[in-house]
């Protein structure tokens, strides 16, 4: 079965172009100013863009935190994800220490394989340290999990600096990565300890407690890590000014970093934690949202070049949730749905507000993350052999964002009531048409995705 898309603005990384793309089965068989084909079915692209799939590489479905368990499974965050343009994600599988990576894989494709609408692949958390850990590491690669995530916080996740700079040297030696959450522990620890001392135990204590220099001492140290295990790094989540220099100091030494930042930490700001009626909970991530300042000096980032990709970092919960942290800050589960809005919120406050073009969108949504994450190829592109996997966004009218109208499974939106410029009119996966208007046609069409080897850039 062919389909022909007729009369795109085809947005790639490296360029845009009036063309029409021929897809033969799954797969793009050409991209050409003028495409024939009579047997091929015709969808008439005049006046939209065609977008490569993007991918999100930060998200958290159905895990436990906190004593319960996020909002959206794969279920409902392929869903998600795929009506918002996003067509393959890649999660993190998390065994518990004491586990085997092995375990936590095949934890994780009993929860997404056969459920999921969008393709989806794994990352893998190690978050205990020893012999035989490290001596999987060859099999989670040969299993197509070439990217590891490490915390520098959160005493059930964390390893300890010896074992991240052990663990960075073999990941060297494999030609795998990891990505980092940096954050100082024991400074938060202090921290969360005086305000609940002081009688502070509602969400404004959150920021505080989680101050933009702690991120910025962890990320610090974490380069220094990966300086003298001589290893590219990825910092997730990266939200603010001092973050960014110890960034670029790392690279001015000739290292090479890799940042992530999130919607989150470009549109949403930390006094939104001092809202009445508890609803500062609704906010509640780590690390926290920051100031305008740190906001402007990421958007400038991704438009110098300094930040990589924007990925969500979605890891949803209902209000009821939220409520477990009443009378106590440090009981809110932490963490935002996203992977719904992403694009749009891109296209309207990077690209349509003027800070981004739509060519460094694609790059920071799909092409970049393809690339690091072992997809390129396949994925992150509109290229003739790549995967059929195309968003088609008209950037005509407004809407606004409004939580009942989308299926991520939580009851509000942090976004609610943002305009928006344009819509998804289409999202195609591997050559389906799977979401029309708003309307998700395909809820099993997702396959599990084994990666490549970074290819470092
Ligand atoms: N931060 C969050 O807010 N939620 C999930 C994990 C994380 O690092
Ligand atoms: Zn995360």
């Amino acid at each position: 079965m062919k389909t022909l898309f007729r009369n795109a603005t085809v947005v790639n990384a490296d360029g845009s172009r009036a063309a029409d793309v021929l897809v033969c089965g799954e797969k793009i068989e050409l991209v050409a100013e003028h495409v024939e084909s009579p047997d091929a079915r015709v969808v008439d692209c005049t006046g939209l863009l065609l977008f490569p799939g993007a991918i999100d590489a930060h998200t958290h479905f159905d895990l436990d935190v906190a004593n319960t368990t996020t909002a959206d499974d794969f279920r409902s965050g392929g869903r998600a994800a795929l009506r918002g343009g996003t067509t393959a994600v890649i999660d993190f599988a998390c065994p518990n220490k004491g586990e085997s990576l092995q375990y936590g894989l095949e934890l994780w494709h009993k929860k997404a394989d056969g459920h999921t609408a969008c393709d989806y692949g794994f990352h893998m958390t190690i978050d205990d340290w020893n012999p035989s850990i490290r001596a999987e590491l060859p099999a989670m690669i040969a299993q197509g999990v070439s990217s590891f995530k490490m915390y520098l916080t959160y005493p059930a996740m964390m390893i300890g600096d010896g074992p991240v700079y052990e663990a960075l040297c073999a990941l060297r030696e494999l030609g795998a990565i990891a990505g980092v959450h940096c954050e100082n522990a024991g400074v938060i620890d202090s921290l969360i300890a005086a305000r609940k001392a002081a009688g502070e135990l509602g969400p404004a204590s959150h920021p505080l407690c989680r101050p933009a220099l702690a991120e910025a001492e962890a990320v610090g140290r974490l380069l220094k890590l990966a300086a003298l295990a001589e290893a590219p790094v990825v910092t997730v989540h990266t939200t603010c000014v001092p973050a960014l220099a110890e960034i670029a100091a790392a690279r001015a030494r000739g290292q090479k970093v890799y940042v992530e930042t999130c919607p989150q930490y470009l549109l949403l700001e930390d006094r939104y934690y001092g809202l009445r009626n508890f609803e500062g909970a609704r906010y509640v991530c780590a690390p926290p949202l920051r100031k305008p300042a740190d906001q402007a000096r990421l958007w400038q980032g991704l438009a110098s070049g300094e930040i990589q990709t924007v990925n969500t970092d979605h890891c949803s919960f209902t209000l009821a949730q939220r409520d477990m942290g009443r009378g106590d800050f440090t009981k809110i589960p932490g963490g935002l749905p996203g992977v719904e809005t992403r694009l749009a919120l891109l296209y309207t406050y990077g690209v349509v507000a003027g800070r981004i073009t739509k060519e460094k969108m694609v790059e920071l949504l799909s092409a970049n993350n393809a690339k690091l994450y072992g997809l390129w190829g396949r994925k992150g592109a509109i290229k003739e052999g790549f995967d059929a996997d195309l968003v088609l966004y008209d950037p005509k009218g407004e809407h606004a964002v409004r939580a009942a109208e989308l299926v991520t499974n939580v009851d509000y939106n942090p976004y609610e009531g943002f305009p928006l410029n344009g819509s998804i009119r289409q999202v195609w996966l591997r050559g389906r048409l799977c979401v029309e208007n708003g309307t998700v046609l395909e809820e099993k069409s997702g396959t599990y995705l084994p990666r490549e080897l970074p290819l470092l850039f």
